[in-house]
C-alpha cells in the first residue's frame, strides 16, 4: 500500500532525518507534505530528487493525509492532535505529549510491535535514551526478566536539537580561541564539559528525563513492577548518546549468554572486543540505525551471576527518534 504522508517539523533536526530515512528506506508514498511553522514557510527542499515547498502547519494540513510523522515539540503535537485524528490520519508523534497517556501505545517496534494495533490515531515514539537502552534489553529480558536494571546516560547535544549542536561547535571552537564561551541553547557550557540533564527537575529530585527512562520502560516492557533508576548527563558529543546499563537478572546468566543472546538480536550490533579495549563508541553508532552493545561483562557484586554490565551507543536522531517513528509507519502500511 502507498500512502500520503505529512512530515511536522521537516525542518529541524529530527524532521530533516525523516526524509534521508524515508528515501533510504524507500518508503511507499504517494505524497509527501512538508509542514513547519510560519516562519519556514515558502522555504524549498529537496527529497528524492523534487522540489518540495514547505507549508505552514494548519488544522487543514492533513486533509487527504494517511500517516503525519511529528517532530515539532510537545504543545505543537497537543495543538494538532485534534486535526490529524478528524482527518483520519494517525499521528506517529516523536514528542513526550501522549507517551504516558493509556489510550496511545508507546512502540519500540524490535520490542512492542503488537502495541501499534491499539491505536485511536496517535502512536508515541519514546525517549531516545529509553529506545537506545531498550532495544539491546529486551532480548535479555525476554531471555531471563529484568528485575533490576541502573542506568546512566551520556547524552549528545543532538537530544536539544540542532541550535544545540551548533552551540557545542561554537562553543568549542570560542574556547580554543581564547573567547569566552556564549550558552544560549544550553543553560551550561556543553564544549569540554558535561552536565546533569537540561530537563526540569521533578520535587523527587530527578529530572524529566529520568524519569521518562523509568516511566516508558515501564510501559513498553507492560512491567510496572520493574525497578529502575537512572542518572542522565548531557555530554559533548554531537550526535549519538551512550549508556551505561547495570541490569540484575532473575536467574543466573553469563557475559558469553548475553553477548550470544545480542548477536542475533534486531537493531542490534554487538562490539565486543577485549583483546583490543575496543568497545562501542559514539562516533560508531553515528549515522548507523543499530544500537551497539559492548564491553559486556558479569557485575561480580551481585551473587549468583545474576548481574551483568553493558556499555551502549546509539544515533539519537536516527533509532532514537526519526527510524523509530519511521519503522512504526512502515508497519502501519
Ligand atoms: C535529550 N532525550 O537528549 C532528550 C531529547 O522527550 O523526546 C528528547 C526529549 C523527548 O535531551
Amino acid at each position: 500500500m502507498s500512502c500520503n504522508i505529512a512530515i511536522a517539523g521537516v525542518t529541524g533536526a529530527v524532521g530533516q532525518e525523516f526524509l534521508r530515512i524515508l528515501e533510504e528506506r524507500d518508503f511507499p508514498f504517494s505524497s509527501v507534505k512538508m509542514l513547519a511553522s510560519a516562519r519556514s514557510h515558502g522555504k524549498k527542499l529537496t527529497f528524492k530528487g523534487r522540489e518540495y515547498t514547505v507549508e505552514e502547519m494548519t488544522d487543514k494540513s492533513f486533509d487527504g493525509v494517511d500517516i503525519a510523522l511529528f517532530s515539532a515539540g510537545g504543545s505543537r503535537s497537543r495543538e494538532f492532535a485534534d486535526a490529524v485524528k478528524k482527518a483520519g490520519a494517525v499521528m506517529v508523534d516523536n514528542s513526550s505529549a501522549f507517551r504516558m497517556d493509556p489510550d496511545t501505545p508507546l512502540v519500540v517496534p524490535e520490542v512492542n510491535p503488537e502495541a501499534i494495533k491499539d491505536h485511536k490515531g496517535i502512536i508515541a515514539n519514546p525517549n531516545c535514551s529509553t529506545i537506545i537502552a531498550l532495544v539491546p534489553i529486551w532480548p535479555l529480558h525476554n531471555a531471563n526478566p529484568v528485575k533490576r536494571m541502573v542506568v546512566s546516560t551520556y547524552q549528545a547535544a543532538s537530544g536539544a536539537g540542532q541550535a544545540a549542536m551548533d552551540e557545542l561547535a561554537l562553543q568549542s571552537k570560542d574556547i580554543l580561541a581564547g573567547r569566552e564561551a556564549r550558552c544560549e541553547a544550553f543553560p551550561y557550557q556543553i564544549a569540554f564539559n558535561l552536565f546533569c540533564h537540561n530537563s526540569d527537575l521533578k520535587p523527587n529530585g530527578y529530572n524529566e528525563e529520568e524519569m521518562k527512562m523509568v516511566n516508558e520502560t515501564r510501559k513498553i516492557f507492560s512491567c510496572p513492577d520493574i525497578a529502575i533508576t537512572c542518572t542522565c548527563v548531557r555530554v559533548p558529543v554531537m550526535r549519538a548518546h551512550s549508556e551505561s546499563i547495570n541490569l540484575e537478572f532473575d536467574s543466573p546468566i553469563t557475559a558469553d549468554e548475553v553477548r550470544e543472546l545480542l548477536s542475533t538480536a534486531p537493531g542490534v550490533t554487538v562490539l565486543d572486543d577485549r583483546e583490543n579495549n575496543r568497545f562501542p563508541m559514539p562516533i560508531d553508532a553515528d549515522g548507523k540505525d543499530d544500537v551497539y552493545v559492548g564491553h559486556i561483562r558479569q557485575d561480580e557484586s551481585i551473587p549468583d551471576n545474576r548481574g551483568i554490565n553493558l556499555w551502549v551507543c546509539g544515533d539519537q536522531i536516527r533509532k532514537g527518534a526519526a527510524l523509530n517513528a519511521v519503522q512504526i509507519a512502515e508497519r502501519l502500511v
